[in-house]
């Protein structure tokens, strides 16, 4: 297992590495090229700077979160084949410089959502939630929502330039159910896995969040049947998931720790995102992203990682989402603070599992 951080680049962050390499454990970066429109392709200078920065901070640059991937390859316009070929020159170019893991998702429109990006908990920090009632209707109004407390950062995968055309987007969408999404997603592996192998890149998608339909849209990476098609539809090890214990997580009837310990064993999980969520409202659906700190939340964090140390998990891991603690200001769910300490926490226990094991 390998602690690893997201962080955005020096243009787009208030966090530096520097302070990053502080924290006790953190090895590694998950880095961006934020500004690279999907569908293009990642420039090796640009790759190769990133990577001279982040080990100059004495860290590692092994993950990428995320390389997006264009609508038109999930709507399955003809012109996907050339954003597909994009996407293959950009995993060559990332292989180059010994990245190891793609992180990327599947979902139409949006990537993640919530209803709420500053709700306030009752020690005073602030946390993302998702209340379902505060849920717009319109999709243009959750876009204003989302855009209007995103402290003027940048959210990833809410791209302004994308979202402007959210109307035109649905337009697009309009005939890709989910059987049509899966189709698309078959042939976008079928088509990249082969050059992943190649170079010794394992691609690893992200579920969905919410795992289940919203404003209309498909959904295909949403429990464990889902992950197991993926797994299935081009079966490889360079063919994997990013295993994020809170997206999972948001469906109740989705056994976390389970899904966790199958995919562990068939080596398909090299990157995992872990955070704690609080179930809230008792209708399956409401929640607020909790301290990772298993007693905060309906997770149990022993667990989790109990379940992925016992099935040989050795990739990445990364502290998901944090508060907003001891008076930080910045991007929603990626301060510096809570983070810091989610990390710490899940080193923590992971070296008793380890030591317990040894014993
Ligand atoms: C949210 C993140 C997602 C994730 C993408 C992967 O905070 O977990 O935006 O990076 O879905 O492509």
């Amino acid at each position: 297992m390998e602690m690893t951080f997201r962080w955005y680049g020096a243009n787009e962050e208030k966090i530096k590495l520097s302070e990053i390499r502080q924290i006790p454990g953190m090895k590694g970066i998950v880095g961006t090229l934020m500004d690279i429109p999907a569908g293009e392709v990642w420039p090796k200078d640009r790759i190769k700077a990133l990577k001279e920065e982040i080990e100059a901070n004495g860290m590692t640059l092994k993950v990428i979160e995320s390389v997006n991937i264009h609508d038109d390859i999930k709507i399955g316009l003809p012109t996907r084949d050339q954003y597909i070929e994009n996407y293959k020159q950009t995993i060559r170019n990332l292989a180059e410089f010994g990245i190891e893991v793609i992180c990327y998702n599947f979902m139409p429109v949006f990537d993640w959502v919530k209803s709420d990006l500053d709700y306030k908990l009752a020690d005073g920090s602030s946390t993302l939630a998702y209340i379902a009632k505060d849920i717009p209707e319109d999709p243009e109004e959750i876009i204003k929502k989302v855009e209007g407390s995103s402290n003027d950062f940048e959210l990833p995968g809410w791209e302004p330039e994308r979202l402007a055309q959210v109307k035109q987007l649905f337009e697009a969408y309009k005939d890709v159910d989910e059987a049509k999404l899966r189709e698309n997603f078959a042939y976008f592996l079928k088509a990249i896995i082969p050059t992943c192998e190649e170079v010794g890149i394992k691609m690893a998608v992200h579920p969905d969040d919410p795992p289940y339909s919203i404003f209309g849209l498909p959904r295909v990476v949403k429990n464990r049947d889902d992950l197991d098609w993926i797994c299935n539809v081009v079966d490889s090890p360079s063919n994997g998931i990013t295993l994020c214990t809170g997206s999972i997580a948001e469906r109740p009837d989705n056994d976390v720790y389970e899904i966790l310990a199958e995919f562990c064993k068939r080596d398909r999980i090299p990157f995992a995102h872990v955070r704690n969520i609080k179930y809230i409202n008792d209708n399956g659906l409401d929640f607020y992203e909790a301290p990772h700190k298993s007693e905060y939340g309906s997770l149990d964090m022993y667990k989790v990682l109990k379940a992925m140390y016992d099935n040989g998990f050795d990739g990445y891991i990364r502290p998901d989402h944090g508060r907003m603690i001891w008076g930080e200001t910045g991007r929603p769910g990626y301060g510096l603070y809570d983070r810091a300490l989610g990390a710490v926490y899940l080193n923590g226990l992971w070296e008793a599992l380890e030591k317990a094991d040894k014993k």
